[in-house]
């Protein structure tokens, strides 16, 4: 695993976040920034699925007992990075298919959304708004045992109830 980074020092992440490629970034960086924004601990850090397998089984294998609760594993190419972690925990995995170069990360999202019965991903849309909401339901899964994360997450709501009521239409 080339870098791990934690948006707490001092706390043990619970949420890890991992992807294919440093190319990934503009996309994962959306569910980082989401984690980043409820203050929850998290690490993030490249694990190649095709050029990095033996750390990848390691981080699925570890994920459990070092204290991770979720892991959001966003790819484009291989895209099968996501099901292989699962396959090794049984930590929830959410699934980010992240936009290939030819297939625009159609390819990616059905790599992912296809799971055979009996190891599930949770999948998400493709690119920003599917890293985003990976991580809005990692923390909305936190949140079922967590009372004052679940009160952020509904100020959440509604603060974009109050957008959409605010809009304008130009007529
Ligand atoms: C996958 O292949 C990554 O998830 C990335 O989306 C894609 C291309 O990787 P790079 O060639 O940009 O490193 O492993």
């Amino acid at each position: 695993m080339t870098q791990a980074t934690n948006n707490n020092a001092n706390a043990t992440p619970v949420i890890g976040v991992v992807m294919g490629s440093s190319s990934d970034w503009d996309v994962m960086q959306h569910a980082v920034a989401i984690l980043s924004e409820f203050g929850i601990a998290h690490e993030a850090r490249v694990v190649s699925a095709h050029r990095m397998p033996d750390e990848m089984f390691r981080f699925a294998e570890t994920a459990r007992e070092r204290g991770l609760r979720g892991i959001i594993a966003g790819a484009g190419g291989a895209a099968h990075l996501p099901g292989m972690i699962a396959a090794k925990t049984i930590v929830p995995v959410f699934g980010v298919p992240v936009p290939s170069k030819y297939l625009r990360g159609e390819d990616s999202l059905l790599s992912i959304v296809q799971m055979p019965k009996g190891i599930p991903v949770a999948t998400f849309a493709i690119g920003e708004a599917g890293a985003a909401n990976a991580a809005l339901a990692a923390i909305a899964m936190l949140a079922t045992t967590d009372p004052v994360l679940a009160s952020r997450l509904i100020d959440y709501r509604e603060k974009q109830t109050q957008v959409a009521r605010d809009m304008h239409l130009p007529l």
